[in-house]
């Protein structure tokens, strides 16, 4: 089977490429990758960064969608409909706006990736997929994997993203997060997983962080606090740290 992944632009403007901005690896892809049986022959397109070949042979499409790219993520799916190609969308938006996703996607998948995928994957080589896949469990963090080697190739800013924890357990109503996550919060259970020495496929020398664990300094291990005096800086983020933090 072949599984054709794509990260969606926030827009599209006639005549220009992309507005250039935030061309970081896009963390839903490599996990999806990594939770994608080896048999499955996987493509991937970067809407922010190349055009993306739509009549490239291709089973099934999957598109993580924020409320921010579904307008872009709708014309794509429109897209690979068109030419006959199932479409499966994920993610916070997906999640959130279940009927509206739906309307442009063959199945939507509402909740965390880990438990689920596979029956996704299973439901599509049997030409099977249901119109939704639901779950409610909560992965344990400690074995949460990332295929970056997808994104080989591509000139991504040279930031690491990695991912310390999911959730909040602050009510701030305007924020996603806690409707997603229905206000829990956990963590990677080790302390050194949110370390370099723990991400050996990260080979850039800056990270973004949460900026609370950048504050709570003892919580990094020495290598990471040596990194951020060398000039490592996190980038803080609107939801974690308006939660409270
Ligand atoms: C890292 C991050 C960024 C980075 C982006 C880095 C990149 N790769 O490009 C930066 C700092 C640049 C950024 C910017 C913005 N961000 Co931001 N960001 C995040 C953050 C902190 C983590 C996202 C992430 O990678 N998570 C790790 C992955 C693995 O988890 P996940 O996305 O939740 O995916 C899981 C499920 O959702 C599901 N899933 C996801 N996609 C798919 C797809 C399929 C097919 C399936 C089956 C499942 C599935 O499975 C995954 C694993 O369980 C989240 C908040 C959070 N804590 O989640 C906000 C978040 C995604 N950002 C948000 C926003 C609003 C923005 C901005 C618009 C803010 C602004 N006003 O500028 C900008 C947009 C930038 C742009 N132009 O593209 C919102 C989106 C809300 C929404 N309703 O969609 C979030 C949720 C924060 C919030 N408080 O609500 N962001």
């Amino acid at each position: 089977m072949r599984l054709t992944l794509v990260q969606p632009a926030i827009g599209r403007k006639a005549g220009v490429n992309y507005m250039r901005t935030w061309q970081m690896e896009p963390l839903p892809i490599a996990l999806l990758a990594a939770l994608t049986p080896k048999d499955v022959d996987i493509a991937f397109h970067d809407d922010r960064m190349e055009p993306i070949p739509f009549d490239r042979p291709t089973d099934i499409v999957a598109i993580p969608v924020e409320t921010y790219t579904a307008k872009r993520a709708y014309q794509i799916a429109s897209e690979f409909r068109r030419r006959g190609v199932p479409v499966v969308m994920g993610g916070f938006h997906a999640t959130l706006m279940t009927d509206e996703v739906a309307e442009y996607a063959e199945a939507v998948v509402v909740g965390e990736a880990e438990d689920i995928w596979m029956d996704v994957i299973d439901d599509a080589r049997s030409g099977r997929l249901r119109r939704m896949y639901s779950s409610n469990s909560q992965p344990d963090l400690a074995k949460v994997r990332y295929d970056r080697s997808i994104f080989r190739g591509r000139r991504y800013l040279p930031l690491g993203l990695v991912e310390t924890g999911r959730g909040c357990r602050f009510p701030c109503d305007f924020c996603a997060i806690q409707t997603f996550f229905q206000r829990t919060s956990r963590h990677r259970p080790d302390r050194h997983d949110r370390c370099r020495a723990r991400v050996p496929e990260i080979r850039e020398e800056t990270f973004l962080l949460r900026r609370r664990q950048f504050r709570r300094g003892p919580r990094i291990c020495a290598r990471s606090r040596r990194g951020a005096q060398a000039g490592w800086y996190s980038l803080g983020h609107a939801d974690e740290h308006q939660c409270g933090a």
